[in-house]
């Protein structure tokens, strides 16, 4: 695996920040965490904790060991059953909370629909009992393409009601990238929505995933819910298409939720490595429950009566954790938006914290810096006053734009909590509890109770504070992964060999005199593009399907709006002229074999591709041409002169 050092330019900026923000002591007086002891506690007696935890959630039956930890595999909480769906929806439907308002979705071109715990339930249970008339058992894998509507929780707890696995694959991925995920998985069912709205436009998903069944045989049956209507142009297949509203019209709204064995899996999420295949991230019931109630209890303070509102999109694992499991698990009120925050205007999500008086908001850096582009007139146009905590995820948050969502999004009242943490890791590892700990712009603070990481060397020694170094976790936790679907050995080489008996993140990170972390990026080759993880593999590998294409190298750039930007460099066929609008027929390309999100940002033609004596492209080189940098070791190239020409022609280009 190719890996770089974290850059010493973030790292000596870092090093210079000096501003502190402690607890407010309101806040922390009525903070769901406000004992100090809790980080001692579970440093002592972490199972002891995470037991404590676990009895929070509804058991049908009980635990008896905590924890099996035969390395790299964790077993936690032995002996138990339980149900997810039944512990996010049912146990507040037959409650206190039956008539409180559990989704509160808002669709892009302004409709509206609220469901309480108790209406959910019901659509939870007929969506259940479609699926067991479809054949659907405990165990089987179910495709869920869909947009941000409320059929996809829906489908999702249903899934989780009935044992089976569901698999989300996000709505803005190409027919090929579903088409992938569908065969690795072998789904026999296909949940979708005929389109989605998106800046008033149609986004076609039946038509992806006509596209995708082209070539994905194990698929019995497709389901799809009429989101936009004749404007998708959704075209059904008798025999394997029905209409979401047809389908379940006679179905009862009673469903018996299945007792699950906690390490049985609930879900598979596909995220991007280091190689072309994405890897399909298994989660399990009991553990991954416990690790998102507990942090959205304890990192996001949430009470009894907030509104609560991710961002995120559910195709991601924020989407998953803190949109479904975390808050349903906490029977709160979440609030859920099908839109873009720019449409039809760019004050839309502070109209819909303003209308619905959200108290906790939890978003991604890349969103923060597009509205510090877009100007504080907008947020300062709307009453944000219910807000009371904001949160942040998906890339180091850079403190300009930590002190901005601070004054003008918070008002300068409200807690941060920057949280570091991965599909992998299925909750938060390392974010700030608001009612504890001071918190410094950029840094996401200190590992949560029952967490332990560390920073290491190359040889896996702890390194000296202020240093640079991988991130590593060094015990195991709940929520963590239990394998990658259908390849263990992968799960075993990518997590647990680098660094024996710890888990490697695939992050840089440095900590600071106080212990605090600071997150780097990562060091393998993933690109994080708004929060978004693409595989260089992946992309290089849509390159060189192009026929012009000879030989694609893919690299992430900073980027001042996405953190990173995908550059590419490629070499083209023998014979094959640079034409004009080739760049773009490649970045269209990339797009349609994967999706939008990984569509090269800049492409750059080049002669040859810098490379090692063993033939080895050397990406670090590329990386350095890309940002302007002078360009580190070359002494393993095969042929310095072919990176310095490279670098003469790029800021010839640029
Ligand atoms: C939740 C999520 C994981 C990668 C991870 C990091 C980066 C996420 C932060 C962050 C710095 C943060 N899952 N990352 N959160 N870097 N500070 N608060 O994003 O699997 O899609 O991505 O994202 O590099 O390894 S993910």
């Amino acid at each position: 695996m190719a890996s770089s050092e974290p850059g010493q330019r973030e790292l000596e900026a870092l090093l210079q920040e000096t501003r502190r923000f402690p607890p407010d002591p309101t806040f922390a007086r009525t903070a769901n965490a406000r004992d100090p002891a809790i980080y001692e506690w579970a440093r002592r007696d972490p199972e002891g904790y995470w037991a404590e935890q676990a009895r929070r959630l509804a058991w049908f039956r009980p635990f008896e060991q905590v924890l099996r930890w035969e390395e790299p595999h964790a077993q936690w909480f032995l002996g138990g059953q339980l149900n997810a769906a039944y512990n996010c929806v049912d146990r507040h439907a037959e409650g206190e909370r039956r008539n409180k308002a559990a989704i509160i979705w808002e669709g892009e071109p302004g409709d509206q629909r609220i469901l309480t715990y108790g209406q959910l339930q019901r659509e939870v249970a007929r969506c259940a009992n479609g699926l067991k008339r479809l054949g659907v058992r405990a165990g089987d894998r179910v495709t869920i393409y869909m947009g941000m509507i409320p059929q996809l929780p829906i489908a999702m707890l249903a899934c989780a009601r009935i044992g089976a696995v569901h698999s989300v694959v996000f709505g803005g991925f190409s027919a090929e990238a579903l088409r992938d995920r569908i065969n690795d998985a072998r789904s026999e069912v296909v949940l979708t929505a005929d389109g989605g709205w998106r800046r008033g436009s149609v986004v076609p998903l039946k038509a992806q995933v006509d596209l995708a069944l082209e070539g994905a045989p194990s698929v019995k049956h497709v389901v799809v819910v009429r989101r936009v209507g004749e404007a998708a142009g959704a075209r059904f297949s008798p025999g394997r298409d029905r209409d979401w509203e047809e389908w379940l019209a006679a179905e009862s709204a009673v469903c018996d939720p299945e007792p699950m064995d906690s390490e049985a899996p609930l879900f598979i999420l596909y995220t991007s490595g280091t190689t072309g295949k994405p890897k399909g991230i298994v989660h399990s019931t009991g553990g991954y429950l416990t690790g998102v109630e507990t942090t959205c209890r304890l990192v996001f303070d949430l009470k009894e009566r907030d509104v609560y509102w991710c961002a995120a999109d559910i195709g991601w694992v924020t989407g998953h954790s803190y949109v479904v499991y975390g808050p349903l698990a906490n029977g709160a009120t979440v609030v859920m938006y099908e839109g873009a925050p720019d449409f039809p205007d760019r004050g839309r999500n502070w109209q819909i914290i303003e209308r619905y008086g959200v108290n906790i908001f939890y978003t991604a850096p890349t969103a923060i810096r597009a509205h510090m582009r877009w100007g504080p007139e907008w947020p300062a146009r709307y009453d944000l006053s219910s807000l009371r905590l904001l949160g942040s995820v998906g890339e180091p948050i850079n403190p300009e734009a930590w002190m901005w969502y601070w004054e003008h999004i918070g008002g300068k009242r409200t807690p941060i909590v920057d949280t570091w943490w991965q599909t992998e890791t299925g909750a938060i590892m390392i974010a700030p509890l608001p009612g504890l700990t001071e918190t410094k712009p950029g840094s996401a603070t200190r590992p949560l109770p029952g967490i332990e990481a560390e920073v290491v060397d190359q040889q896996g020694r702890p390194v000296p504070p202020g240093a640079g170094g991988f991130l590593v976790l060094t015990r195991p936790w709940p929520s963590m992964l239990r394998t990658i679907w259908g390849d263990d050995r992968r799960y075993r080489e990518t997590y647990w060999s680098r660094f024996p008996g710890r888990y490697f993140t695939g992050d840089g990170a440095r900590r600071d005199e106080d212990g605090y972390f600071w997150l780097l990026g990562r060091v393998d080759d993933v690109i994080n593009v708004s929060g978004h993880r693409i595989g260089t593999m992946e992309v290089e590998s849509a390159l060189v399907d192009h026929p012009a294409v000879a030989e694609a190298a893919v690299i992430g750039r900073h980027d001042d709006l996405k953190g990173q930007a995908i550059a590419a460099f490629v070499t083209l066929k023998e014979g094959v002229a640079v034409e004009d609008g080739l760049k773009e027929a490649l970045r269209r390309h990339v797009a349609g074999k994967i999706g939008a999100i990984a569509r090269p940002d800049d492409v750059f033609f080049a002669a040859e591709l810098p490379k090692t004596r063993s033939g080895k492209i050397m990406r670090r080189l590329l990386r350095d041409i890309a940002e302007g940098r002078a360009l580190g070791d070359t002494t393993t190239l095969a042929d310095p002169a072919v990176v310095e020409a490279l670098k003469a022609q790029y800021q010839e280009e640029a």
